[in-house]
């Protein structure tokens, strides 16, 4: 079913993260015990550390290490983790479900947030939940947005509005995507172009049009449809990419990259094709869990099939920043991680 013809995972850019038997069993115990997360979250967060400080030494390492260090892998896929005993039907308009009746899905999308960061929500996306739902929606079928489900969501990092007129700095450092029911068909999958595969198999003078600031970047569909109004809203003019030849930084709006002249189109015409040769490709299922740098690579995801029929593909999703420092000027007074 799928169309692409990716490369074998390099396992330089994915690190793999398997759970024994015995860890899942012994985490999901305690994680059904834990109520509505949300409510306190500060007081869960330190919960759920301690829960994941019981990881095997190594992975708990490993984990750290993708959350810490510029040279690690841009993709983490964690296996194995503990699912909820009671699913209920995949919830419809892009959540959130209120029919949920424990939290280990949670538990585990926010423990494994934060040994990489602080969980955050931005206004304008999902209404500031920190828990999002990645499901089809069905006025969302064909849009380059977390509700499409019948195009291919090109490869894009999660970018969000700031006045600055910069959309990579109030971003994600990463965001953790859970799967809690896979597609009807098992077809859908979620890739990873990392910056460091993409600038190597890139020609060099492709890879320095995308290098100089010849892009203006498309606010995010949900920031066009409920802020302004349904008009765009560009960026600052930027390059693509950026940073150090050996840590490069990529960014590339879902919502739509207007470049400024032919070379600059040409060129992100290559890199959305680039991004489909070297990227590593994941078939989500319950009890899997992607740790997505970013910053260093692009993520996309194939067209499946919805029904919306209470058993579609549903994710669910954290951002997760490493400090929230940075993005103080956007804090909401008494209202801590929204920003
Ligand atoms: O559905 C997926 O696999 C990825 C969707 C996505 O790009 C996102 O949730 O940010
Ligand atoms: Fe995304």
């Amino acid at each position: 079913m799928n169309a692409l013809d990716l490369a074998v995972a390099q396992d330089a850019t994915l690190a793999e993260i398997d759970l024994p038997d015995s860890v899942r069993d012994r985490l999901g115990a305690q994680l059904a015990v834990v109520h509505d997360p949300v409510a306190d979250i500060d007081y869960s967060m330190a919960r759920y550390l301690q829960i994941f400080a019981q990881l095997p030494t190594r992975t708990l390492q490993q984990i750290q290490d993708f959350g810490r260090h510029p040279d690690t892998p841009g993709v983490g896929y964690v296996r194995n983790a503990p699912v909820d005993a009671v699913l209920p039907g995949t919830p419809a308009d892009g959540g959130p479900s209120l029919d949920k009746a424990t939290f280990v899905a949670e538990g585990v999308l926010l423990g494994l947030s934060g040994l990489i960061g602080e969980p955050v929500g931005f206004a304008t996306e999902k209404n500031g939940q920190l828990v999002h739902d990645v499901v089809p929606v069905k006025g969302g079928a064909t849009t380059q947005t977390n509700q499409g489900s019948s195009v291919f969501l090109n490869f894009h990092n999660d970018i969000v509005h700031d006045a600055s007129g910069r959309y990579d700095l109030a971003s994600p450092d990463f965001l953790v995507l859970s799967c809690l029911r896979a597609d009807h068909e098992g077809v859908a999958a979620t890739y990873y172009a990392d910056a460091r595969d993409i600038s190597r198999a890139l020609d060099p003078a492709t890879l320095e049009t995308l290098r100089s600031p010849r892009f203006r970047m498309n606010a995010p569909g949900s920031y066009v449809r409920d802020v302004a109004g349904g008009v765009d809203v560009l960026s600052d003019p930027v390059p693509m990419i950026a940073g150090p030849e050996h840590s490069p930084e990529v960014s590339a709006a879902a919502n739509g990259v207007h470049p400024l002249d032919d070379a600059a189109r040409s060129a992100l015409d290559r890199l959305q094709g680039v991004c489909r040769e070297v990227a590593h490709e994941v078939f989500l299922r319950p009890g899997e869990v992607l740790l997505i740098n970013n910053r260093k690579g692009l993520h996309a995801r194939s067209r499946f099939t919805a029904r919306y029929d209470g058993r579609d593909r549903w994710l669910q999703r954290a951002y997760v920043r490493r400090t929230q420092w940075d993005i103080r000027h956007r804090t909401t007074p008494g209202v801590r991680r929204l920003h």
